[in-house]
């Protein structure tokens, strides 16, 4: 009679088995999930690196530095590991000529030698010459000046000034920051060199970001017209402080209570942090180092819903009869009862979970003993009326 009954219990099991591995499948649990970061650059909005586009340029990107970023997956899972997915480098934005002339001291005409003939690239150079494509200032003082407006902002690394006639009556190179003129470079001796060249003096001054230049010119020394054919910037958009070359990964029941689950360089993309013990958490958090920002593209939770429902545990019982194996250091009951699940051959059945010794046993069979602290009895659901 207890074969029989034990042999039904077999071929139900196989067909339990089978659901339960459907429902135990480790998948993406953090698409679409509420995502939120310390703050935000541009439009790299925290959701977008759980929208599940890897590559394609969704990315989360913070504006600061030591900044963090979460995601709440809404529910207890089981997680067996994090891919993160950093933002690849960007490349340097190409260099930019003059987009527009946002104002000027004077101009030979309107014209001839305007100042908008200093937008665009260069018409003029590599030629010499008093030549009307370039801009010239109408007065020969030291008080002239140009103000220029490029399409992106940048932080101004390097300026390039066209100069093809009466080069060297440049006195000051200034970026708009924050209201107000920074001077990027400035002399106090200006030349006249009857040249053609393009002058990029280094810069004293190279953390400005802006999009508008102004150059002041002395043309006393030259005493006749001084003209800028072209000015070219370069720099780099976004940030002065590069993305993150090393993150950190927590997990945490609660929002107030992360545990670190380790840190990897951004060298190798993705990052893989695999959990080396049993993890259930509800939250998930990249944080970046102290000097760089966080930029990532996508943050693939891998996990499961813990099978709470499929098993059943009893405190009135313990299991008894041989053991198939005891697995240690096992952090919780949910976690044995996905052992149990695992072991196939010979076929786990009941399970025996104590909790101070985080010890987890295995067994064939149903057969049981009165209860004892501490220790947990688990079993499949649908073996749970033999117990009840
Ligand atoms: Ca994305």
């Amino acid at each position: 009679m207890e074969n029989v009954h034990t042999t039904r219990c077999g071929l139900f099991l196989l067909f339990v088995l089978q659901d339960t591995f459907a429902i135990a499948e480790v998948v993406n649990i953090s698409i679409n999930k509420t995502a939120i970061q310390t703050d935000t650059s541009g439009n790299g909005t925290a959701d977008l690196a759980v929208d599940g586009v890897i590559s394609g340029g969704t990315c989360a990107q913070t504006s600061s530095a030591l900044a963090s970023w979460e995601v709440d997956l809404g529910d207890f899972y089981v997680i067996d590991n994090v891919l993160v997915h950093p933002k690849p480098d960007e490349a340097p934005p190409a260099a930019q000529w003059v987009q527009s002339v946002g104002g000027f001291s004077s101009e030979y005409s309107s014209a001839g030698w305007s100042a908008q003939k200093i937008v665009g690239p260069p018409n003029v150079y590599p030629l010499y010459g008093d030549i009307v494509e370039s801009w010239s200032p109408y007065y020969k003082d030291s008080n002239q000046f140009i103000e220029l407006e490029f399409a992106t902002s940048v932080y101004v690394g390097q300026v390039d000034i066209y100069e093809t006639f009466h080069a060297g009556g440049v006195k000051a190179i200034k970026c708009y920051q924050a209201g107000q003129w920074v001077t990027l470079w400035s002399t106090a001796l200006v030349e006249d060199l009857s040249i053609a060249r393009i002058f990029s003096p280094p810069l004293q001054v190279t953390d400005c970001f802006t999009n508008m230049i102004r150059l002041e010119l002395d043309l006393t020394v030259a005493n006749t017209f001084v003209e800028i054919d072209a000015v070219q910037i370069h720099g780099v958009s976004q940030t002065s402080t590069s993305a993150s070359d090393f993150i950190e990964l927590f997990t945490g029941l609660s929002q107030d209570l992360y545990h670190k689950k380790g840190s990897l360089s951004t060298g190798e993309a993705p990052l893989n942090f695999t959990m080396n013990e049993e993890t259930i958490a509800r939250w998930v958090k990249v944080t970046s180092d102290v000097d760089s920002i966080l930029a990532i593209c996508e943050v693939e939770v891998m996990g499961y819903i813990p099978t709470k429902g499929l098993f059943r545990s009893f405190s009135k019982y313990q299991c008894a009869g041989t053991p198939i194996i005891t697995h240690y250091g096992i952090q919780s009951n949910i976690r044995c009862a996905r052992l149990c699940f695992l072991q196939i051959v010979p076929q786990c059945h009941s399970a025996q979970y104590e909790k101070a010794s985080l010890q987890c046993t295995l067994y064939e069979g149903f057969d049981t003993a009165a209860g004892s602290t501490g220790r947990v009895m688990i079993v499949h659901s649908y073996a749970a009326p033999l117990l009840d």
